[in-house]
């Protein structure tokens, strides 16, 4: 542990003298930490991180999530965190719905257990489905101008300032398709119990579903509450480290009622802290697309390695919400 929190500490020291990103073996060093102390070391980590990082200061804010005072983004905050999941009464309206759906049918998108290279990539076909998902390109999905409202957006920026406590760094962007294919839940499809820790200590993830999600079509299940530090409940689950947990390890540790499968019609957006217990359910119907938005705290965003950056025309309000927040978008839009 004595290693564990030299790396951690040392981290944090290299990224607030030279801002360099931690390392993967100082994100290794803080998920085992997380796990031995029943996720307290990721909360005193945020805590510390906090007092150095600047945040705004809060003002209301109008998007896609409605009009959202001050009072209300605490509310939503206050929400998430009690229960680390908010479904948001607004939904993606139906010609940014449309648009991203059309985009997502004729691109090529990589495979489970295939390659990234072009000549890898499909096209998903809803009739003969040859992988559990279909994951498009992140520098693809940053050029669609129907992402970058949604990157853009200041209610959702909002949302993630106030629940993260600090001025976030926008740190992946994920468009993909999950198909019926097989009855097992699939790993790499992230369809079994498992928490995330990408990128720590603190982060925020949008899922908006693009397609109507019944019981059947893939739901986002989150296990309520599970994201808080020092729970009874997970104390066990997280010693076993970074693993996939049954459904039944899971309904006996939390109780069944914990267990919410959040289904919504096309355009549904959530806010979900993925520290606590999530899968995707196995689809036993239809397809399921989901585009996914993750805030988190600039120190550990490496994570994810660099993309390429936006070449195509900015829309107007990315162009807008870049000026006003430079740092928030600069994995997509390096400062010149
Ligand atoms: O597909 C889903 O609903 C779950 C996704 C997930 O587990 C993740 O992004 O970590």
């Amino acid at each position: 542990m004595g290693i564990d929190v030299c790396n951690v500490g040392t981290a944090c020291a290299r990224y607030y003298l030279w801002g360099k990103n931690a390392s993967t073996s100082a994100r290794l060093s803080l998920m085992r930490l997380h796990c031995d102390t029943n996720a307290r070391t990721s909360d005193t980590i945020t805590s510390l991180l906090k007092k150095f990082s600047s945040v705004r200061k809060p003002t209301a804010a109008s998007g896609l999530l409605g009009d959202l005072s001050v009072e209300r983004q605490n509310e939503i905050a206050g929400a998430l965190d009690r229960d680390g999941f908010y479904v948001f009464e607004q939904r993606l309206p139906p010609e940014l719905c449309d648009a991203i759906e059309q985009f997502a049918k004729k691109t090529p998108a990589a495979l489970e257990g295939k390659g990234t290279r072009p000549e890898d990539l499909e096209v998903f076909d809803p009739s003969n489905p040859k992988s559990k998902t279909y994951r498009l390109d992140e520098h693809a999905i940053a050029e669609h101008p129907a992402i970058q409202h949604l990157m853009a957006d200041r209610s959702i920026l909002a949302v993630a300032e106030r629940y993260v406590g600090f001025t976030p760094f926008l740190s992946m962007l994920n468009l993909w398709w999950s198909a019926n294919f097989g009855r097992e839940p699939g790993d790499a499809a992230a369809q079994a119990f498992h928490f995330d820790y990408d990128p720590p200590p603190k982060w925020l993830l949008f899922f908006v579903y693009l397609t109507d999600v019944g019981p059947d079509n893939g739901p986002h299940v989150f296990v309520r509450g599970s994201h808080k530090a020092g729970l009874k409940a997970s104390k066990e689950l997280l010693q076993r480290g970074y693993v996939r947990i049954s459904d039944d390890d899971i309904a006996t540790a939390f109780g069944a009622d914990n267990v919410i499968e959040i289904q919504g019609k096309r355009g549904t957006i959530m806010a979900v802290d993925t520290r606590g217990f999530h899968k995707g359910k196995v689809l036993s119907d239809g397809h399921r697309l989901m585009a996914q938005l993750t805030f988190s705290h600039p120190a550990f965003s490496g994570a994810h390695g660099p993309v390429d950056p936006i070449m195509s025309r900015v829309e107007p309000d990315l162009a807008t919400a870049v000026h006003d927040a430079p740092k928030v978008f600069s994995r997509y839009m390096p400062a010149k």
